[in-house]
């Protein structure tokens, strides 16, 4: 397979780590009582958004879920925007209206969270039948989880997309787990890829850790998508390292498990890879961690910061 350009494994590399930070942030702020909504953390999956996002292009679209901030910060989503939102601030992506599953920004292509399970998938599927009609050459990225792939929208969504041969990638993100069922007790087969060969699509099973890999095949899916060679199935098997969210007490897995998988930290993987290559790239990579770190400090203060909505606009963009 192609070699693929230090600038891009930076890029990716930078673009992980501050996912990463960004969520070890948003917890921390959850902890001290000041971030108040529902929190679903990426952590451990850094390297399927990345990777993905990456080989996108401008003009490409994504849905996302309710575990949608590594999503968003792949797009460029701004984590200034992103952390005031989650404190319910007036500077937030929604105006602190939305919290962590509404957010969304459409001059970056992202379509928006969604705290409805399978809820995104419909939505792709309508975008990428508005690029087909505009005879555009941009594709949508739908991301979803394992449990989504049980629910009729999944199922009613890829049948259209195959028959009308939509430019669109359907990133499943099988972290193993839907809350506390795991995809052994849920689902009847193994490889969740072979659900979109009933549907006649092309599929691809991706070690969903190695942010070099998910970046490639995503590269190629998105050629056949343009082609007019209609939607590409990508199953990325991955991991979640923490809780479904930030206060599951996780009493349905062995400890023993989250450990093994902890040991393949996608962005560890990534910075051996890039080592072995290069050793003498150490700095860049520990500078390239230093100004995450700055970025979310800064998020943070511009976050805390913020003003609150003022009680007197409850009402104000509720539409119905
Ligand atoms: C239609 C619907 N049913 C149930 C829920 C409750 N719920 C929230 S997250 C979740 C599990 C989703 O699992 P999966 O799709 O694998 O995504 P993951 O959380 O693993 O990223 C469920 C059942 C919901 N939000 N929407």
């Amino acid at each position: 397979m192609e070699e693929v350009d230090i600038k891009v494994l930076f890029d990716i590399y930078k673009k992980m780590n501050l996912i990463r930070k960004f969520e070890q942030k948003a917890i921390q702020l959850y902890w001290e009582g000041i971030n108040r909504g529902a929190l679903h953390t990426y952590i451990g999956e850094e390297a399927v958004a990345v990777g993905v996002c990456s080989a996108l292009r401008k003009g490409d679209y994504i849905s996302s879920t309710h575990r949608g901030h590594g999503h968003c910060l792949a797009m460029n989503g701004d984590p200034n925007l992103m952390l005031a939102e989650l404190l319910g601030k007036e500077n937030g992506y929604c105006r602190g209206r939305g919290g962590s599953m509404h957010i969304a920004d459409l001059d970056l292509g992202i379509l928006g969270a969604n705290g409805i399970v399978g809820g995104g998938i419909p939505m792709a599927v309508g975008a990428a039948m508005a690029l087909d009609y505009q005879e555009k050459s941009n594709v949508v990225a739908c991301f979803f989880g394992d449990g989504a792939t049980s629910t009729g929208a999944f199922h009613e969504a890829l049948n259209l997309a195959s028959i009308w041969n939509l430019p669109i990638l359907f990133i499943c993100e099988n972290n193993f787990y839907a809350i506390s069922t795991c995809v052994t007790n849920a689902i009847a087969i193994q490889d969740l890829a072979n659900r979109a060969k009933a549907y006649g699509m092309t599929s691809q099973i991706v070690d969903g850790n190695d942010a070099i890999q998910v970046y490639q095949e995503t590269k190629k899916a998105r050629d056949i998508a343009i082609s007019g060679n209609g939607p590409v199935f990508l199953e990325c098997k991955t991991y979640r390292t923490e809780g479904h969210w930030v206060a599951d007490p996780q009493i349905y897995r062995d400890r023993k498990e989250v450990e093994e998988w902890r040991k393949k930290c996608p962005i560890e993987a990534l910075k051996n890879k890039i080592l072995q290559k290069d050793v003498s790239k150490k700095k860049l990579l520990e500078s390239i961690e230093k100004e995450v770190e700055q970025i979310i400090l800064q998020a943070e203060k511009f976050a805390k910061e913020s003003p609150e909505p003022n009680p007197k606009d409850v009402q104000k963009f509720v539409l119905v």
